[in-house]
């Protein structure tokens, strides 16, 4: 099995530090949770960013001093959400593309989040998939239900520059697919032996869906993004405490977890 390669979510758009005041928010917050992700075992920082307010941005600038700072401290995969918060324009959600992070974010369908869309339309889609590959960013694909993984592939088969694909599948989102093993063994069958894919559970999924992952050869994110908890009732201390529980799950079963590096040549990110 490959070594496994742990993607810390730290801030997402959703969450709020009213709901765990270790939130990080700030660029202070957001370089220290990743340093303490990083020292934990996580090759992958997936960003959001937050305006002076603590409320959804994709302000290029703030974005770029974040990057800068995480990356004078540290060798972590730096992925970019394109994603934004549900409402976000597409130029908004384009525009950080161009300071080049190692990956980003690519959703490929549309979704309810909550009583909104989160939209995605084949446009848009394919705009973002254009920039990604102008600045030869790797791109994370997510997808939150399985015909939504169908379409991912398809959209990989019409653009032959994005293999191998690395597929990001979210289990237990409302709309979405549901958390279960034959619902993630099901995802897996899709899957060209070339593709990777790494897993994300929400709320109370992310440690079974993770457990599922780590025995499977799947990859795994955690992180505030997708739950705040550590065991029911009990708020997560960090997003770090998060990644070190998969990295001690992993040894317990014999799997090594992956460098930063390692993971470029897991994702074939040159
Ligand atoms: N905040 C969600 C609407 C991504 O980062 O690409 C979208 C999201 C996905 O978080
Ligand atoms: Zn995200």
């Amino acid at each position: 099995m490959n070594d496994l390669i742990i993607t810390a979510a730290i801030t997402g758009a959703e969450t709020s530090k009213k709901q765990n005041a270790a939130l990080p928010v700030t660029i202070e917050e957001q370089v220290q949770a990743t340093l303490e992700c990083h020292k934990a075992g996580a090759s992958i920082v997936h960003l959001h960013i937050r305006d002076s307010n603590g409320n959804p941005s994709q302000d290029v600038n703030h974005f770029k001093r974040l990057k800068t700072e995480i990356e004078n401290q540290c060798d972590i995969i730096i992925q970019f959400s394109t994603g934004g918060a549900v409402g976000t324009s597409i130029a908004e959600r384009i525009n950080p593309l161009k300071l080049k992070p190692e990956m980003a974010s690519l959703n490929v369908g549309s979704i309810n989040f909550g009583d909104e869309v989160f939209e995605n339309l084949p446009k848009d889609i394919e705009e973002l998939a254009k920039e990604m590959i102008k600045y030869q960013i790797k791109p994370e694909i997510e997808v939150y239900d399985i015909g939504m993984l169908e379409y991912g592939i398809r959209f990989i088969e019409s653009h032959p520059e994005l293999n191998p694909p690395h597929f990001q599948f979210v289990f237990g989102t409302h709309s979405g697919i549901s958390a279960s093993a034959i619902n993630y063994s099901f995802m897996c069958s899709k899957l060209a032996h070339s593709a990777t894919h790494a897993v994300a559970g929400v709320g109370r999924h992310q440690l079974p869906m993770a457990n599922l992952a780590i025995v499977s050869g799947g990859h795994v994110r955690v992180g505030f993004e997708d739950n705040i908890y550590w065991s029911k009732g009990i708020l997560a201390k960090s997003n770090a405490q998060l990644v070190e529980r998969i990295v001690n799950l992993a040894h317990i079963n014999h799997r090594k977890v992956a460098t930063p590096n390692t993971a470029r040549k897991i994702l074939n990110i040159s």
